[in-house]
């Protein structure tokens, strides 16, 4: 039976040493609630580090240890001290976490780190693999893992596996300046599905991906190495009736069994009668905002005296990451602020703020959600903000006001929440005096909207979605119902070469025979290419093509002096070897003048992108323009273009980063079928990698050997990943005997 691996940086479990007693406490944070279900299914197994380094177990603990994770369907990673020192302290949390967060002066480049990040996630991608068999599917959490998806692919390309980051994916701009950057998108790219909260981060994550790999992406959908990766957006929710049941419960608990917590704000009501409590609450990290909250509150005291004596913040940060300098500096700019501001304007009764620096158990937090009348949740940047959603499910009376920060990710679903920029403490505090006057009609009306939203959408549908979404990523076809040419297939077509009578060969130039340079004029063959075809054509029942684009002068140019057929323009002109050129289709250019000028504008309007002119076509090239920008504008040409050729006389062809419009009686396929009809072929091979070579692939019979260079859709039976094996495969004909042990290997 298939079964699903989950893969987190820390288990479901934490585990202690005490007196050499091992410690289990189970986790009841959102995440362990969330895949619960995926977790307990058949057998399921969380992969994750247990929190003991290697340093702190013997022989005898380590069996106690993977004793109690296997009872809790675990398994875990082992890390030393030092990979967790420069793994999980140094690059994920001093690198990674302040670069998507926005952080950059935060933000380390540590090469020693970035080695370690590449060791321990191959360490955990091994560990998966020791697990995983055909059928299974993996799904890999957040930013510490982010290589896993593509080392667990390179070992076992079948599986499934998706990867869901829940921090924000920050800007191009931003992720640019990484010194690993393709590197991580490439491991990223290694899962079939790929998942963020928001989709403001699926489209920062697609534009890196368009910009930095020059991948094309359609719609949220991006071909990679033959496969399509999928990228969505799965706002994470919470255990809603977890909250939602926790306060039904608090507003009914028996005087004997309250907390401390509870009297003590039972007794904060009961003395201060109209005196509202403003409840704040995260982890210790700089990008919660803590600092500038606790600055627009005395912002919002001194520009609203009247609320003194009126209000409380009550402030619970839990401490993290205390091993990083930044949260430590945080940790002190707090506790200043905190003394300061208590100290400024505490009276006899009353402190404007109570602070607590620690963890609390959930009853405490229930207590303190149901019991606060605003939740003030303003972090500077956050993926996606949980806090914010269990303020709102533990309203039992559908009371109370969320001011949210808009950059959480929370706002983009909790639209009645009242929306401010962190940064602006003006706006923060009339907004804070807007919540404490709000009616209750209205609080209510939006609470009551939000809570709609919240239940339905939960953290297990939150995993549920994305499994469903990652089980159909996989019954996704191939991209490539055309085969790789492999080692079989090629030794099948050298049998068939060996025992043909007459041979041609289709070979397209530009992207094919030889690379892309930035310029068309910068293309010119080598003298290696020259010796391989001179080589081919000497068979003499070789007939050798170079079917191009390109105009007849340059190819003329070019090859006019050797024993090559020639076809330019796309199938205008045809030079069979050793004759003269002549004219195979009957073509007017006329209408270049009236075009050309439309394509200078988007030349103008398009950094780096130029023009080629040739006699019978425009060529609108665009591989130097920034990647995202000049999709839009192709594709704005393209309508353009389209919309001005009603006759049909002309059509606009896509090719690899290059728009060109031309005569459209004129292709590659009507001039192969030329060539066909007038001698009787038995082993024909083509091989071209743009759009423009599909009429070609298309015109030929079905036994021609059609190879299509690179990964996107083609009528070709075969491809070949880039264009670095097509010559190695032409040599191969052209005689050497080991060029399959070359190309393949
Ligand atoms: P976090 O940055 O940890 O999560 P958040 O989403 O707010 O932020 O989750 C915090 C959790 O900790 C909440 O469930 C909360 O109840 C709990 N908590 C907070 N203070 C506590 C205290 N003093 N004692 C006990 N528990 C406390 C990261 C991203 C977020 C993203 C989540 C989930 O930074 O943006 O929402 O992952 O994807």
């Amino acid at each position: 039976m298939n079964k699903t691996i989950i893969v987190s940086n820390r288990l479901p479990v934490n585990l202690k040493i005490d007196n050499r007693q091992l410690q289990v406490e189970t986790s009841v944070g959102g995440l362990a609630t969330g895949m619960k279900s995926v977790h307990s299914e058949g057998n399921g197994i969380w992969i994750g580090w247990s929190g003991l380094t290697e340093e702190q177990l013997d022989a005898e603990l380590t069996e106690k240890v993977d004793e109690a994770l296997q009872k809790e369907k675990c398994a875990t990673v082992s890390l030393t001290e030092k990979d967790v020192e420069n793994f999980y302290f140094g690059f994920s949390n001093r690198t990674l976490w302040p670069m998507f967060h926005y952080f950059q002066e935060y933000t380390e480049f540590e090469l020693e780190q970035w080695n370690s990040y590449k060791e321990v996630n191959r360490k955990f991608a091994n560990e998966v693999l020791a697990y995983a068999n055909e059928g299974d599917m993996i799904w890999v959490h957040d930013y510490q893992l982010m290589l896993v998806p593509q080392m667990i692919r390179d070992k076992n390309p079948a599986l499934t596996i998706g990867f869901f980051l829940h921090i924000p994916y920050p800007s191009y701009e931003i992720f640019r300046t990484f010194p690993w950057r393709e590197e991580l998108l490439n491991g990223v790219l290694g899962a079939n599905l790929v998942g963020f909260h928001t989709y403001d981060y699926v489209r920062h994550f697609l534009s890196s991906v368009k910009r930095i790999k020059g991948l094309e992406t359609k719609f949220n959908d991006i071909v990679y190495d033959g496969r399509t990766v999928k990228v969505d957006s799965f706002p994470m929710g919470i255990d809603y009736n977890q909250f939602n049941n926790a306060a039904q419960e608090h507003k009914t608990r028996p005087e004997d069994k309250k907390s401390d917590l509870m009297r003590k704000l039972e007794e904060h009501s009961l003395h201060f009668g109209d005196n509202k409590l403003i409840l704040s609450i995260d982890r210790m990290d700089y990008t919660k905002g803590i600092p500038n909250r606790i600055l627009a509150f005395e912002y919002f005291l001194n520009k609203y005296p009247e609320y003194k004596e009126k209000v409380r913040l009550v402030m619970l940060a839990v401490p993290s990451r205390s091993n990083v300098p930044q949260y430590q500096k945080l940790k002190r700019e707090t506790d200043e602020l905190v003394g300061r501001i208590n100290g400024q304007f505490a009276t006899v009764n009353w402190t404007p703020i109570w602070y607590f620096y620690r963890s609390m158990p959930f009853e405490d937090l229930i207590d303190l959600y149901a019991s606060s009348q605003v939740a003030l949740v303003t972090p500077i940047r956050d993926g996606m903000n949980l806090v914010a959603k269990e303020y709102v499910a533990s309203r039992a009376d559908n009371d109370g006001v969320l001011v949210l920060s808009e950059m959480a990710g929370a706002a983009k679903e909790l639209h009645e929440a009242l929306l401010i920029n962190p940064n602006n403490f003006e706006q923060i505090a009339d907004t804070l005096k807007f919540a404490l006057e709000m009616p209750p009609e209205e609080q209510s009306s939006r609470i009551v909207q939000m809570k709609e939203r919240i239940s339905r959408y939960n953290v297990e549908k939150w995993s549920e979605e994305f499994m469903k979404a990652l089980y159909s990523s996989a019954q996704e076809p191939e991209v490539q119902v055309t085969r790789e040419l492999t080692t079989e297939v090629f030794a099948a077509m050298g049998n068939d070469y060996d025992s043909a009578q007459k041979r041609l060969f289709l070979l397209d130039y530009d992207g094919t025979l030889v690379g892309f340079k930035n310029t068309p004029a910068e293309a010119f063959p080598d003298d290696k290419l020259f010796d391989l075809l001179d080589s081919l054509a000497a068979d003499e029942n070789n007939e050798v093509v170079i079917i191009s684009g390109r105009d007849h002068d340059t190819l003329g140019k070019w090859f006019g002096h050797k024993n090559y057929t020639l076809i330019t323009d796309h199938g205008v002109w045809l030079r069979r070897k050793g004759r003269d050129w002549e004219a195979i289709e009957r073509v007017k250019s006329d209408w270049k003048e009236n075009i050309r000028p439309i394509m200078e504008t988007f030349v103008d309007r398009t950094p780096g992108s130029f023009i080629e002119e040739k006699n019978y076509s425009l060529a609108w090239h665009y591989r130097k323009a920034d990647g995202e920008l000049a999709d839009i504008r192709a594709k704005e040409l393209e309508f353009v273009l389209n919309s001005l050729i009603s006759n049909n006389s002309l059509a606009v062809l896509e090719g690899n980063k290059v728009l060109e419009i031309k005569n459209s009686n004129v292709n590659k396929g009507r001039a192969a079928g030329r060539l066909l009809a007038g001698a009787a072929y038995d082993f024909i091979f083509a091989i071209g990698d743009d759009w423009t070579d599909e009429y070609m692939f298309e015109e030929l019979p079905v036994s021609a050997y059609t190879v299509k260079v690179g990964s996107a859709k083609t009528h070709a039976r075969f491809y070949v990943k880039d264009n670095s094996s097509v010559r190695l495969i032409l040599e191969g004909f052209a005689g050497s005997k080991t060029v399959q042990e070359q190309v393949y290997n």
